[in-house]
């Protein structure tokens, strides 16, 4: 791809490794004040640390290594970006940078131990909310400079569907700009007037609920590109074309459709929401099961026609004909294997009544570290392996690989191990989210860490090993981005992996975004409009927030 589209993908890289690394470091911290190992200074506190944690791993991270994805694989299937995108690119990238620096500056100051869901009554100065207010505009910006880019093709190409990758990432934009509008609302309407004083109370319940809006699309916003490296990536490492155009498109489209409508299932435990509306979304959140379901099947598909084709007899014959030695191939069936586990326990988590054991347990911190911490952060860790390479025109020589796979090796063995423990530890009713690491030494709690896998040392253990396999990475991403030698040879450079998608079976209608767009804010409207009204009638009398003077 062109050399300035290049740069540009690299500084979102550059920028989503910095994060990485602080993000990192936060979490070995949390491990070891969990197990009472480690006694923090007076100005670090276990809140500011677990902010830091959640904010830079889960938002900052992910989001500029999905921008970096996309630049470089819109720049690879639509062609050079013109100087028009490139500049709102870069405006883009800026702003959101001002918004991480100055959200990131009141996180380690200590005055935003708030958590990245940032609930009030909990309250961060209002420059943390700002900073946030930033990061989401320069996303949006960046975004519109994609689609901007996209819809150049297609003016270009009427009437023809576009590439799968550039119709992925106009999807994922969609369901992103969407889900948006939830916290760009409760932060510019709720937050910031309250945080600064303007008003005195803000309306708890409506806060959270537009949190959530936009809070569980988030999780989409972070899967769908790990789906994408699955859906064109995976195929063309492994020499089959993608199993189904039509079907990878009807996945990412059920997305649009069924993410954002079930933001309940976060708030189940919640009393200032009614049952129906609760069960309503519990039902829409079910239908949101269907694409990864679907994603599930393809997969299969591809792996068993690979393994065919490469000699594989029998009922499962296949399993051992695919490329386990290629660590862009095996890094991605790692996470993938990840998210069986993981989607069934968000399956529980969702299955209403059951929420009831799970809510606030460890539990749910299991079970993002098997969706985020595994799956799609796995899945960029695969990435990463050929797409600085490719970006920077750098070798991947047969050590960095072995690296790789050492890499992706203990960070499975320390997420089994710090997973596990973490769903045991919920089930037996372990609170998540607390500084009190032994629970004050309650009897239960003492007899929850007498486990083979919920001792102190396995999590410790777990924890390290993590920590080391995220240094490892940090090693490859700097030898890859700046002191491997460059390629010379032809075969010395390293391809992006880009699969053939054949759409003459796919109907037009799939690229008709009106259809999808209008279907998902009608969904919006009926699992939303009702009870959204009665939170604002239910406020407290007094209470001056977003819409309740
Ligand atoms: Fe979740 C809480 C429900 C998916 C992330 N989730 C969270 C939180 C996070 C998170 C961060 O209903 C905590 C929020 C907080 O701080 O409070 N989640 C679900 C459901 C799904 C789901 C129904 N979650 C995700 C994904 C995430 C993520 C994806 C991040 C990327 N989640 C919940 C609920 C809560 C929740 C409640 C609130 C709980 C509470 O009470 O607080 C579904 O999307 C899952 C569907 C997925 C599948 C899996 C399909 C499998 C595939 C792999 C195929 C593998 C192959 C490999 C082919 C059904 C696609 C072959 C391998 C071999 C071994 C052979």
């Amino acid at each position: 791809i062109a050399a300035a589209d290049r740069k540009l993908a690299l500084w979102n890289i550059g920028v989503a490794y910095v994060a990485f690394l602080i993000g990192t470091l936060a979490g070995l911290l949390q491990v070891f004040i969990r197990n009472d190992k480690l006694v923090l200074p007076a100005w670090l506190d276990y809140y500011q640390i677990l902010t830091a944690h959640g904010v830079l791993l889960a938002l900052i991270f992910t989001t500029f290594f999905i921008f970096a994805f996309f630049i470089t694989g819109m720049s690879k299937s639509l062609g050079a970006f013109g100087p028009k995108v490139l500049l709102w690119n870069w405006i883009g990238f800026v702003v959101m940078l001002a918004g991480t620096v100055l959200a990131t500056v009141m996180i380690v100051s200590g005055k935003a131990s708030v958590l990245y869901t940032f609930y009030a009554p909990l309250m961060a100065s209002g420059w943390y909310y700002v900073g946030l207010a930033l990061f989401v505009v320069g996303s949006w910006i960046m975004s519109f400079a994609l689609v901007g880019h996209y819809m150049k093709w297609r003016k270009a190409n009427p009437g023809e569907l576009s590439p799968l990758f550039a119709f992925m990432t106009v999807s994922t934009i969609i369901l992103w700009i969407i889900a948006c509008l939830g916290v760009v609302a409760t932060v510019l309407f709720q937050y910031i007037p309250w945080a600064f004083g303007w008003v005195d109370t803000i309306n708890v319940e409506l806060s959270r609920s537009l949190f959530w809006y936009f809070g569980h699309p988030l999780v989409y916003f972070w899967l769908l590109p790990a789906y994408m490296a699955w859906y064109v990536v995976v195929p063309k490492i492994i020499g089959v074309p993608v199993f189904s155009d039509a079907l990878a498109r009807l996945a990412f489209i059920l997305f649009i459709l069924f993410s954002i409508p079930v933001g309940f299932h976060h708030q189940l435990m919640e009393p200032g929401i009614s049952n129906f509306w609760k069960f309503f979304q519990v039902v829409l959140t079910f239908m949101v099961i269907i694409p990864s379901l679907m994603t599930a099947f393809s997969m299969f598909a591809n792996f068993e026609r690979a393994g065919r084709k490469n000699g594989g007899k029998g009922l499962f014959g296949w399993f051992t004909k695919l490329p386990w030695k290629d660590v862009r191939f095996t890094s991605l069936f790692i996470a993938m294997a990840f998210f069986i586990p993981g989607g069934a326990g968000g399956i529980i988590n969702a299955s209403f009544q059951l929420n009831e054991i799970v809510h606030n347990t460890l539990w749910i911190v299991g079970h993002f570290h098997i969706t985020v911490g595994t799956p799609v952060a796995m899945t960029f860790m695969g990435l990463t392996f050929w797409i600085i390479p490719y970006l920077t025109g750098r070798k991947f020589s047969k050590t960095m690989q072995k690296l790789a796979f050492i890499q992706i090796g203990t960070w499975t063995v320390g997420m089994i191990l710090m997973s596990t423990a973490q769903h045991i530890l919920g089930l037996l009713g372990a609170p998540r989210r607390t500084a009190f690491s032994n629970y004050n030494n309650h009897p239960s709690a003492l007899e929850w860490f007498d486990g083979i896998l919920t001792n102190h040392v396995t999590m410790a253990v777990g924890g390290s090993i993590l920590f080391l396999s995220a240094m490892l990475l940090l090693y490859i991403v700097i030898m890859s981005a700046f002191i491997s030698p460059k390629a010379v040879e032809a075969h010395e450079f390293v391809e992006f992996p880009l699969a053939e998608s054949d759409k003459q079976a796919t109907p037009k209608i799939f690229e008709d975004w009106k259809v999808w767009i209008g279907i998902a804010f009608a969904l919006i409207l009926v699992a939303y409009a009702v009870p959204i009204i009665q939170m604002i009638q239910d406020a407290p009398p007094g209470s001056k927030g977003f819409i309740t003077w």
